[in-house]
């Protein structure tokens, strides 16, 4: 029997953390949607905001969070070898920082002291140890990341005149594009917030603080997307049969997404007053750079599949469609993911282009869109994941019994994230707003429109949200038996974390990619080129507010 060595124990404290958070957060996705769909109405200490705070921070900050660092730990483990004692003592060190910051912030919320939603814009205003908690969450993070960076570092430090494994530079990549966004978040956290709190400031810059949170909310879905996008490039192509279309190019589409997805915030601030429109302009630009990285990464992909498929003997211009092993829960879940992804694409350029963004925003749309996203592209690829992590984890397997199981389990959060996210666009069309509890605005003709359509109708969201339900309760509960009662692998049946090598053997990447110096230099620029001179004109003059408690 394979045995566990301490890097995957490591590796498995964050991703059972992350379920706990998956586990708790999609049950409060249930009780919104049928709040929203008038077929429930909640007890009194529980209201729908609180529910949503709940449901934004465990399932968008913190089932990611934890899953992303379990994965990168195992990846690192396995591409770049075993951890040294420092690397892993930090690793623990972090977990345990993240874990108390996260226990802070679930009792300020469950004790109704912080329903400021997952955004906490102000000047909603929670109780100190809320901002504290994040706070520390964020901090154990940038701990447990750096250990992640000195790995690769000695790596590197060995190996002198290697190529990094692609895993390592794409950990790095994203490690490096967190802590870069979280600048933004800790800055407002900590000289806004935190003081206004606890009373020490009476009013709090509005403008300011909302810039610097979605300096750090926009680089923070590529946090999301760019490990399922390591995924895809790295593991997928294995699992499929096939290998890496191109090291490089997979390479150099992450320097892109660490240039391009930093500083661009603007987008998510288009309609706010007292930003000039040549600035909102400027970052709008920069997030429609963001296409190049994904066009490639999509080019990359199909060229995997094709090549795979007509490795095993597939005719015809699209006859490889045919070869892909669809039955293989590995392969379903990212596959239906990137699905998802292309209408999340569209929806995307729809959102950040000034005058559609004037019809969508503070929509539904936006709710099906980033459920289609992170919910759906994200996730799922996660969930593909999580079938071999975690039986690699435990040194468990995942039977045929236990992928027929999972395949169910994927189609079922397809159809629902399906049904749902499409009633979701369309009721934002229609005007439906998001963020609100059941309301039929004293029975008004609009309203009442939102319960008539045959696309459109507030009842899809509940049955949308029951088959997500189902599914999510399923996965918790392949989850638990993947890890604790799974049959035992034995040295020749272990569960492998894939590693694709790459179609082109002798390609060196060029050395520059590797180089984060330069890359870190030109973001500082961009950030600095797109920032400086709104941010001195916020603090300058934007007002201020006090604290408001709506709940
Ligand atoms: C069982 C699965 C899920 C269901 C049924 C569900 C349902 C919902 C509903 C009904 C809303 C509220 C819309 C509103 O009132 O504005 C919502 C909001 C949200 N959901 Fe989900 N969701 C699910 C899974 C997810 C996942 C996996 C993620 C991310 C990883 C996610 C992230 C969010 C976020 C960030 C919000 C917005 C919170 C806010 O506006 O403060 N959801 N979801
Ligand atoms: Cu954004």
């Amino acid at each position: 029997m394979p045995t566990i060595n301490k890097d995957n124990k490591l590796a498995f404290a964050f991703v059972a953390t992350a379920f706990a958070f998956f586990f708790i957060g999609t049950i409060c996705g249930l009780l919104q949607g049928l709040v929203r769909g008038g077929l429930i109405e909640l007890p009194y200490w529980l209201n729908y905001y609180k529910v949503l705070t709940t449901h934004g921070i465990s399932l968008a900050l913190l089932f990611t969070t934890y899953f992303i660092y379990g994965f990168f730990y195992a990846g690192i483990r396995r591409t770049m070898g075993e951890l040294s004692a420092k690397v892993r003592t930090a690793g623990w060190t972090g977990f345990w920082m993240m874990l108390i910051g996260t226990l802070m912030a679930v009792v300020m919320v469950s004790s109704d002291q912080a329903t400021v939603l997952y955004t906490f814009y102000a000047p909603l205003k929670a109780s100190p140890f809320f901002y504290i908690g994040l706070a520390l969450f964020v901090v154990g993070s940038w701990v447990s990341g750096i250990s992640m960076i000195a790995h690769y570092a000695q790596w590197k430090k060995r190996h002198p005149n290697q190529t990094t494994p692609l895993f390592g530079f794409m950990t790095v990549a994203t490690i490096l594009l967190w802590i870069i966004a979280c600048l933004g978040v800790a800055a407002t956290v900590l000289l806004q917030l935190i003081p206004w709190s606890f009373g020490l400031t009476d009013k709090i810059n509005i403008l300011l603080s909302r810039t610097l949170f979605w300096y750090f909310g926009h680089p923070l879905v590529y946090f999301w997307l760019l490990p399922a996008y390591m995924y895809w490039y790295v593991s997928v192509p294995k699992v499929v049969g096939g290998k890496i279309f191109s090291d490089s190019l997979a390479r150099l589409a992450f320097v892109m997404f660490l240039l391009f997805s930093i500083p661009v915030g603007f987008h998510h601030q288009l309609m706010e007053p007292g930003i000039h429109e040549s600035w909102k302009l400027i970052q709008v630009v920069l997030t429609l750079m963001v296409v190049i990285p994904s066009l490639l990464t999509a080019f990359s992909m199909f060229a995997t599949f094709e090549s795979a498929g007509r490795n095993k003997g597939a005719k015809g211009l699209l006859g490889w469609w045919t070869k892909l092993p669809y039955g293989d829960v590995r392969f379903l879940a990212p596959f239906l993911g990137m699905l998802f992804f292309v209408p999340a694409g569209i929806g995307g350029i729809i959102n950040t282009s000034y005058q559609l963004n004037e019809v969508v925003h503070n929509t539904l749309w936006v709710v099906g869109h980033f459920h289609i996203t992170v919910g759906a592209a994200v996730v799922m690829s996660f969930f593909g994941i999580a079938y071999w992590l975690v039986p690699y984890l435990t040194g468990r397997r995942l039977t045929k019994a236990l992928n027929r199981l999972g395949v169910f389990q994927i189609v079922l959060w397809a159809v629902g994230m399906f049904i749902m996210s499409t009633a979701m666009h369309v009721l934002g069309l229609y005007g439906a707003p998001r963020r609100t509890a059941f309301s039929m605005y004293n029975d008004h003709a609009v309203a009442l429109d939102w319960f008539r359509g045959i696309v459109a109708n507030q009842l899809y969201l509940p049955i949308g949200a029951f088959f997500l339900f189902l599914s999510s309760m399923l996965m918790v509960y392949l989850f638990v038996y993947l890890a604790c009662l799974a049959p035992k692998a034995t040295s020749q049946n272990a569960e492998e974390f894939p590693v694709s090598e790459a179609e082109n053997k002798e390609e060196r990447p060029p050395a520059v990619l590797d180089n984060w110096k330069v890359w870190i230099s030109v973001c500082a620029v961009l950030i600095l080129l797109a920032y400086t001179v709104p941010v001195l004109d916020m603090i300058q003059h934007a007002p201020g507010s006090p604290g408001y408690r709506t709940w």
